[in-house]
């Protein structure tokens, strides 16, 4: 992860408990372990570069939903695509694309 990110990260949790400490009745989610099950829910697609037939997208598929937080994965070979959704407390989208890059497949943007 690049420093940038990572400060961009701890911003990003930073402005989270932040946005919980406003709230009235919050004193629960200002807990880390309740943040962890209270983070927000992320919706992205890839394009991933690499993959030619039904096993590959099994296999992109499965490296994808077994990353923790990791929902609603969708792999298409035609339009060469991962869609999923992601807690962004539980994991970050730098980590879904690292491992799958370190499956073999690129990641484009
Ligand atoms: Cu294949």
């Amino acid at each position: 992860m690049s420093k940038i990110a990572k400060v961009l990260s701890s911003q990003t949790g930073f402005l989270i408990r932040a946005i919980l400490a406003a709230q009235p009745f919050s004193e629960s989610l200002y807990d880390s372990d309740d943040l962890r099950q209270n983070g927000q829910m992320e919706k992205t697609t890839l394009t991933i570069e690499g993959m030619s037939c039904e096993h590959c997208v099994k296999a992109v598929s499965g490296i994808i939903s077994e990353i923790a937080g990791v929902s609603d994965v969708l792999v298409d070979l035609k339009s060469k695509t991962a869609s999923f959704s992601y807690d962004s407390a539980q994991t970050e989208l730098d980590a879904v694309k690292k491992a799958i890059v370190e499956e073999g497949y690129g990641v484009a943007g």
